[in-house]
């Protein structure tokens, strides 16, 4: 494999120093971080799924004796690992062993399929998988090997469950207590990993062809989630509820899973935000923190107005992020739920904006708060890259210590996504209040926000014209969703001569193909041509405005 760094970009030495010296970079990896809090209450319980409970000293045990096997099995500090795994413990220890040994986990979601599944396991040159035996139907041990037949090198598929096939690795077993703890780590602590190496690939929300990596350092991911523990008034008296997908930025770093765990608190995994189950486990565990988007906030304040308030009494701060929330529901969650609303704008390749604890009630719920670093840089511009006035929108720019200065192995692309001077453009149109805190008002990037999962536009149309030979032109816009605020919508112009391609047709081709789900079409509008820009480009807007109208009056 290369070098752990090779194709990632790194901070300019300046800012580089500029960070270390304001003490937002500790120089120490994130595993050297999490021994050190499990040394400090190893009573403690760490993380509970289900019946399993585990104390901080069995969890750190659990990741010492998973991270040793790995390396006896032939794995090497800086191998990438695809993590498929569902919310469960396992995805803990193995996240916590990984960065133990340098092993830099490549965090994919359990609905990526073939396509998502084998582009990662390429681009990051991936000698492992972790996945579940089966979820929902679907055989992930059985793709896993299938990915093997490309592998360049040696390929260990791990399984999570109670069917470990042949050729696969029982991942729970690896994670047995092992006979000596102290050998374990004793070896571990004499090879930690640099603090500026890569710890974490995370996903991009994706805008181009082919979903971006971005390599998250040591040193920048312990600060996002120490300072995000900081900003959410996370400690060791927090139980934490994990019910998004796991491996997504938000609830695995901010706070989430590290920063719950670096402050000596508890985490509680569930697989889903189902509200019975989430409502009937808060209680139970006395969950005090929790993250969800938009949807899922709807749906449990739906659940506790039909069925009492009460149920949520020890949750203190209910985070909510990934797409816009509206003012309405976000009016709604103090009084129903009875907690603390946190709007957080955040995004993988770093920035973090946070309304903070104790800021006022209309803060609270009509912004989506601002920057958690001091040293977060934001700018707002127009189309030139220019200022725009106070108080009016302007595409979001950012530079920070936890915001890296390029995608990995991205050279042409990251021409287009950062600026010459390390900026990263993330796309949002925002606009900035008096006060200093941000509000999203929309976007100038090519993506569908469903419901908080991303949709890059033009993955979705090269798809169709790869996998249909009826389509001359087509165009993927997001929809207006009173649940999932977008789903994806299709125009499509038939080549001559052909018939309208229909839905089911579409989506058919798109999943046998091993596209995840929530990217497929969920309508097609079949049209003579494209509306069209000044420079010839398809109008999008004008397409986003059609597709609204048609919704409105059909009711
Ligand atoms: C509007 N749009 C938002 C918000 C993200 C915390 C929270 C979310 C993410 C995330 C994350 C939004 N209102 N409150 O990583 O740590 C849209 C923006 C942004 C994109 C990033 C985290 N919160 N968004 O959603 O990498 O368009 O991260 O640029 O998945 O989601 O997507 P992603």
């Amino acid at each position: 494999a290369a070098p752990i760094s090779e194709g990632t970009v790194p901070w300019p030495k300046p800012d580089a120093d500029r960070y270390t010296a304001a003490g937002y970079w500790a120089g120490r990896p994130l595993g050297d971080l999490l021994r050190e809090s499990a040394d400090r209450r190893p009573d403690a319980t760490a993380l509970v799924d289900g019946e399993l409970r585990l104390t901080y000293a069995e969890l750190a045990a659990r990741a010492d004796a998973l991270a040793t096997r790995l390396l006896d099995r032939g794995l090497t500090p800086g191998d990438r690992i695809v993590v498929q795994l569902a919310n469960g413990w396992e995805f803990t220890v193995l996240t916590w062993a990984c960065l133990r040994a340098g092993i830099v986990p490549v965090m994919a979601l359990p609905a990526h399929r073939r396509l998502e599944l084998a582009y990662l396991a390429a681009h990051s040159e991936a000698a492992a998988i972790a996945v579940p035996d089966r979820l929902r139907d679907f055989d992930h041990q059985a793709l896993a090997h299938e990915l093997g037949k490309e592998a360049p090198g040696p390929w260990h598929v791990l399984v999570a469950g109670d069917e470990v096939g042949p050729g696969s690795v029982d991942l729970r077993a690896l994670c047995a207590p092992s006979a000596d703890p102290a050998a374990d780590r004793a070896r571990l602590d004499a090879e930690t990993p640099g603090s500026r190496d890569v710890a974490v690939f995370l996903l991009s929300g994706g805008t181009t062809g082919l979903p971006k990596l971005i390599a998250r350092t040591h040193d920048d991911y312990a600060y996002n989630a120490r300072a995000s523990a900081e900003v959410s008034a996370v400690d060791a008296d927090t139980v934490y509820l994990v019910s998004l997908p796991a491996g997504h930025n938000f609830p695995l770093a901010c706070p989430g899973i590290l920063g719950t765990l670096l402050a000596g608190g508890r985490v509680v995994m569930l697989p889903s935000p189902e509200p019975a189950r989430v409502f009937a486990t808060a209680a139970a565990e006395r969950v005090t923190h929790t993250a969800v988007v938009p949807a899922v906030a709807g749906r449990w304040l739906e659940h506790a107005e039909q069925h009492g308030a009460q149920r949520m009494a020890s949750l203190r701060v209910l985070q909510v992020g990934g797409s816009r929330l509206a003012d309405e529901l976000a009016r709604r969650i103090h009084p129903v739920l009875g907690t603390t609303l946190q709007q957080v704008f955040g995004m993988a390749e770093g920035l973090l904006n946070y309304t903070r604890l104790d800021d006022s009630e209309d803060v609270i719920c009509t912004t989506q708060g601002r920057p958690m670093c001091p040293d977060d840089e934001v700018r707002l511009v127009d189309e030139l890259d220019r200022d725009v006035p106070d108080g009016e929108p302007g595409s979001l720019l950012t530079r920070g210590p936890y915001t890296p200065r390029g995608y990995y192995r991205a050279p042409e692309h990251n021409k287009r996504a950062f600026t010459e001077d390390g900026w990263y453009r993330s796309g949002d149109i925002c606009r900035r209040t008096p006060e200093g805190n941000l509000v999203v008002e929309g976007r100038d990037k090519d993506m569908i926000n469903r419901g908080g999962e991303k949709v890059s536009a033009e993955e979705v149309e090269n798809l169709v014209y790869e996998l249909t030979d009826g389509v001359s032109q087509v165009a993927a816009v997001a929809m207006p969703d009173p649940v999932l605020g977008e789903r994806v919508c299709l125009y499509v112009v038939p080549a001559p001569g052909r018939p309208a391609p229909t839905l089911d047709a579409l989506r058919a081709a798109m999943e046998e193909a091993g596209v995840a789900r929530f990217k497929l079409p969920e309508r097609v509008v079949c049209v003579e041509e494209l509306a069209a820009t000044k420079v010839g480009k398809i109008d999008k807007k004008a397409l986003r405005a059609d597709i609204a109208a048609r919704l409105e009056s059909s009711g």
